[in-house]
């Protein structure tokens, strides 16, 4: 090395190879500083000879290693984990008769959104599928500005008045002495908090539901929460509630699946979202109102203000208004996923608050949280944020300002700058706050019309089906049985006695406290269709991922025939093995494998398929995974075909002698097990399809006997 070329002892062989005429770049494009400066290398730091200490003189280390060391900004404090997606939203048809909102008029205008989907608990690297309520935040990038609804996939929250919401996320946050559990609600301070609020039950049935656990983010209902008001032009308000629904339906997962999934995906939704867009399978949500005359404010039995509390639909129906494409995903997580900065208070005209005080804290939190997590107070120039049409004010300077203001003038009123930046005088897209009228005594009090905390949750109770509320009593058993201290666990069962003493007694008997004996509440028997996730859209496949199982010998007719039919039907088969590379059909045909056992699993699928080939049975009979694979996506409640000797291997399984008896070459099968031995694929694939549309075939549960 002693006789190299002075000249070139900076440049190491592993940048000369980078530097081959393949990897040849316009001048432009060349390695800079963020000066512009062009650098030789940057693979090395500048030393004093080969083997010499560095030098504080490199400047382009320091700035690299400086950039480096400054590359975190803190995560969000709650709703830290999320993901997030370009688009656009179109009104049906002009909404002028209750709100004046730009975008709410013109049914060809296409405003721009970004949408962020999150979760709420969990540190930014948490798994995407724990028990969690699911942030829904749309920014609506219209003519007159930003406006942001910043909901969630349930339609009611813990608590009634903001200035609670510190304490909740103190307690459901891992325990402070010992930063345990991550992500999840299942600990001692979340259900101590919970069980000394009895405000908390309505929502406490949501998280216990499942909701909590979203198939999809591209499958899940979002909501504004709050009562909001309409204003149109002649200044007439009306209370709105905001509904997302998705076109592909609300689906949910099940607890041992989502369990296993944050091992073998924690960005299982992440991921899904993402390759959905990529594949041009763009998400679609269906924007809802419910409207509400200023008239009827206390038509109901429980306060509009509270946001413990729905309307529920049979009272005022969801009016479809219009719809949110999805269609781009971001070009840079950091830029735009993490540095978006949401808040109830980006509002435009026609659209107002009401005085729900959790809403009203909110207000105030969001800003103040940017300031901190984006740094100072000009995150509103950072490219995400920023408006499409024009922003003038006098505000200046501060950390990381973008904007050169030009001129001597920054306050107001002026005459140097001839009086602007000034205020429309005719008041045409300026926003004028509604004139309630508001007269009281200061006080710090919860309304009494506030007071009514588990006739609602008595209500999703009464909605859900048999095994909705299967799920959900298991939820509480879990979580529940996570709490070391008895008092707790017994305070909730005490509760839950006031929202259903069936219920109550179910939960009791798992959680280890006496089963209450006292009905000290009557089911009042209200139920809510909308309530209950059997009732979303069953009639799709669209993007389903569906596992097909095959080794060497396979039958490819078979195989390739049931493959057809599930893209044509708009379902993402995919060829599972245990080893990646090819596999070859009995006829000598080779075909790509695109997951293996160990890269993939059935929680990763929605359903599976299994063609026959006496050779390709025969192997996956003696692999462990293959069985293991069915007999969990048996549990899971998930469709599952079989062809040929296909039949073989479910036979071979811990389905048989549950479920399937063998009857001229058909199984008497569960519902969602489908099977032709003799006839062809073309018989069973409608069948199939079907199956796969009904998402989840719950009957299964009941079979104990099939260990997943
Ligand atoms: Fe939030 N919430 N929140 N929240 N929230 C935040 O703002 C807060 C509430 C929601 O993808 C924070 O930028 C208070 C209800 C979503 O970036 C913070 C209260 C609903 C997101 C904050 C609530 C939400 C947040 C943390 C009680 C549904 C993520 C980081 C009054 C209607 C937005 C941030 C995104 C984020 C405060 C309750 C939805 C600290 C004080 C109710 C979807 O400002």
């Amino acid at each position: 090395m002693s006789d190299r070329n002075p000249d070139e002892r900076h440049i190491d062989e592993g940048s000369k190879d980078r530097q081959l005429e393949t990897f040849r770049r316009e001048p432009g494009e060349y390695l800079t500083t963020n000066q512009g400066l062009q650098v030789d290398s940057t693979d090395n730091s500048l030393k004093v000879g080969e083997r010499g200490p560095t030098l504080l003189e490199d400047f382009h280390f320091r700035e690299k290693m400086n950039h480096f060391d400054h590359e975190r900004i803190p995560e969000r404090v709650v709703h830290a984990r999320g993901s997030a997606a370009h688009g656009y939203f179109q009104v049906y048809e002009s909404m002028a008769e209750y709100t004046k909102a730009k975008f709410l008029q013109d049914p060809a205008v296409k405003t721009p959104v970004f949408v962020r989907f999150s979760t709420v608990v969990g540190f930014r690297g948490s798994a995407d599928t724990v028990r969690d309520v699911r942030g829904f935040a749309t920014k609506f990038y219209t003519e007159d500005g930003v406006y942001d609804l910043v909901g969630n996939n349930m339609p009611v929250f813990f608590i009634q008045d903001a200035i609670k919401f510190p304490d909740l996320v103190h307690a459901i946050k891992p325990e402070p002495h010992n930063e345990i559990p991550q992500a999840s609600a299942a600990h001692d301070t979340f259900w101590d908090f919970i069980s000394l609020m009895p405000e908390s039950m309505h929502m406490i049935m949501w998280v216990l539901s499942d909701r909590a656990l979203p198939r999809s983010y591209r499958m899940m209902d979002g909501f504004g929460v709050h009562t909001f008001r309409f204003v149109n032009e002649q200044g007439k308000a009306s209370f709105v509630k905001f509904h997302w629904k998705p076109l592909l339906g609300a689906h949910s997962l099940v607890w041992d699946e989502v369990q296993k999934l944050g091992g073998k995906d924690p960005d299982f939704n992440r991921r899904d979202l993402w390759e959905a867009i990529e594949m041009g399978d763009y998400p679609e949500y269906e924007l809802g109102v419910q409207i509400v005359p200023e008239a009827d404010e206390f038509k109901f039995d429980f306060d509009i203000l509270d946001a413990t509390k729905i309307i529920p639909e049979e009272l005022v129906p969801v009016r479809p208004i219009g719809k949110m494409v999805l269609n781009r995903n971001p070009d840079n997580f950091f830029a735009e996923t993490e540095q978006v900065a949401y808040s109830p208070g980006h509002i435009v005209p026609g659209i107002d608050f009401s005085n729900d005080p959790l809403l009203q804290g909110r207000l105030f939190s969001y800003l103040d949280t940017q300031l901190i997590r984006l740094g100072g107070p000009n995150f509103a120039e950072i490219p995400i944020n920023r408006p499409v049409c024009p922003v003038h004010n006098n505000q200046r300077d501060g950390y990381v300002r973008q904007t050169i203001n030009k001129g001597r003038v920054s306050y107001s009123p002026n005459s140097l700058g001839g009086g602007c930046p000034m205020a429309d005088p005719n008041n045409l897209r300026t926003y004028t706050h509604y004139a309630e009228k508001v007269e009281g005594h200061k006080i710090r009090q919860r309304s009494e019309s506030f007071q009514d905390h588990f006739s609602q949750a008595t209500l999703f109770w009464n909605s859900l089906s048999a095994a909705e509320k299967e799920h959900l009593i298991s939820a509480a058993h879990f979580e529940l049985g996570k709490v070391e201290t008895r008092e707790i666990r017994q305070r909730m069962i005490d509760l839950f006695n006031r929202i259903d003493h069936e219920f109550a007694k179910r939960v009791a008997r798992g959680v280890g406290v006496p089963e209450p004996t006292e009905e000290v509440v009557k089911n009042h028997g209200r139920t809510s269709a909308a309530l209950s996730l059997e009732n979303s859209p069953k009639d799709s496949i669209k993007t389903r991922q569906i596992a097909i199982l095959a080794a060497d010998g396979f039958d490819r007719s078979q195989l390739m025939e049931m493959k057809q039919a599930l893209k044509d039907a708009g379902a993402m088969p995919q060829i599972v093995s245990k080893f990646k590379g090819t596999i070859k059909s009995a006829d000598g045909q080779e075909l790509e494998v695109d997951k293996t056992f160990l890269t993939s699993g059935s929680v990763l699928y929605d359903a599976v398929y299994v063609p026959g080939g006496q050779q390709s049975i025969e192997t996956l009979k003696m692999q462990g995974d293959a069985i293991h694979f069915l007999n969990e996506a048996f549990r899971h409640g998930k469709a599952i075909a079989a062809a040929g000797e296909g039949v073989d291997l479910l036979l071979a399984s811990n389905l048989a002698g549950v479920e399937l008896a063998e009857q001229n070459g058909r199984m008497a099968a569960d519902k969602g097990v489908v099977t032709t031995r003799h006839g062809t694929v073309g018989d069973v694939t409608g069948e199939f399809i079907q199956a796969i549309a009904q998402h989840r075939h719950w009957t299964r549960e009941q079979k104990e006997r099939v260990p997943a």
